[in-house]
């Protein structure tokens, strides 16, 4: 293709983007608009896969038959948003295989938060509450993306989502509601959790490489500090109805911005975290590595299956 031509294809595609119109599997894209969304369809679809681990290994200690089928059904839907993001990733021309050994091999990322430990029942309360909390403002936002299969991924998961959010606060106003000790193993629980949340939005705006070009290809329809702002004002009378403390003596309402003004993140356990060195990154990564290993049989029986069926329909039509 000559320069002249991919020129006008970008003027079209620009204008495309300019008219909210969502770009869909086959149609032209730039090609760092088909890379940077590979990057983060498949990031989001690991941040998915791997996030069922701190909860998976609550599911045999749930008190109750209740809690217990709750809590299975939210970790079957996180597998299912996994399934349909990877589906999304591969629309743009990736094999599953090559997503999953970018995730093995450490070269693509996930979502910081699921490297921290769940060590409470209540760990599950601030789970759901916090940290699909987190993701429902930041997936919300996503509905509007440009690009088609990953905006309308996000419609179903964002409906399964806030029933997550749910269980997750149910569980935590049961135990603030209850005992001392139980109160207080909410609140020791969102001490550990809540920074950690606030990381999940990303970087500040200043030192995120990627935001610039990401909301003028409308790919993210808010930036990161905006999302996290969101979060903050979101969820600080939640707190208050559970009688919780932030840990935060920063945190005060700004009468004048009409917004939570909140305490400075700790951005190098951040990175630590993201670069592979925070407290679960080699067990989450281990027993992913394990799960497709040991995995390998049904995969190979699933395929041998479809072959076979393939054959013969190709029979049937002959
Ligand atoms: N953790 O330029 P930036 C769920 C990386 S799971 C790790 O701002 P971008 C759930 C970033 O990748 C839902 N890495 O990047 C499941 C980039 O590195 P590369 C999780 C992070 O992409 C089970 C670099 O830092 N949600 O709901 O424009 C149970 C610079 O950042 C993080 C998603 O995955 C992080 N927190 O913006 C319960 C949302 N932050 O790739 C719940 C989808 C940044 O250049 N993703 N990095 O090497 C996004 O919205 C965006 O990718 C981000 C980052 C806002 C996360």
């Amino acid at each position: 293709m000559s320069e002249k031509e991919v020129k006008s294809l970008e003027e079209i595609f620009e204008a495309r983007i300019a008219r909210d119109e969502k770009i869909e599997p086959k149609e032209w894209m730039p090609e760092k608009y088909r890379k940077t969304h590979i990057r983060q369809i498949s990031q989001h679809a690991h941040s998915e896969v791997v996030g069922m681990l701190p909860e998976g290994n609550w599911i045999t200690r749930a008190p109750s038959l209740r809690r217990k089928v709750a809590l299975l059904a939210k970790i079957q839907d996180e597998g299912g948003h996994g399934l349909y993001l990877y589906s999304a990733a591969e629309t743009l021309g990736i094999s599953r295989d090559e997503l999953i050994e970018q995730l093995h091999s450490g070269e693509a990322k996930y979502s910081s938060i699921f490297n921290y430990p769940a060590v409470t029942w209540a760990d599950m309360g601030t789970v759901g509450w916090l940290v699909d909390g987190a993701a429902i403002m930041n997936q919300v936002a996503l509905m509007g993306t440009s690009y088609g299969p990953y905006a309308r991924a996000m419609v179903r998961i964002c409906k399964e989502e806030s029933f997550h959010q749910r269980q997750g606060y149910e569980i935590l106003l049961t135990l603030c509601n209850g005992t001392p000790e139980q109160k207080e193993m909410a609140q020791d629980s969102i001490n550990r959790w809540w920074w950690p949340s606030l990381m999940m939005f990303g970087p500040r705006d200043a030192d995120s490489p990627n935001t610039e070009q990401s909301v003028k290809w409308k790919l993210k329809r808010k930036t990161n500090d905006e999302l996290r702002q969101a979060f903050v004002d979101q969820t600080v009378p939640q707190a208050n109805i559970l009688g919780l403390t932030i840990p935060d003596s920063k945190l005060k309402w700004n009468e004048e911005r009409k917004h939570y003004d909140f305490g400075d993140i700790d951005w190098n356990e951040f990175w630590q975290v993201v670069k592979g060195h925070g407290p679960c990154n080699k067990q989450r990564i281990d027993a992913r590595v394990k799960a497709h290993k040991d995995g390998k049989w049904v995969r190979d029986a699933a395929m041998a299956f479809a072959e076979k069926q393939e054959n013969k329909e190709v029979k049937l039509a002959i």
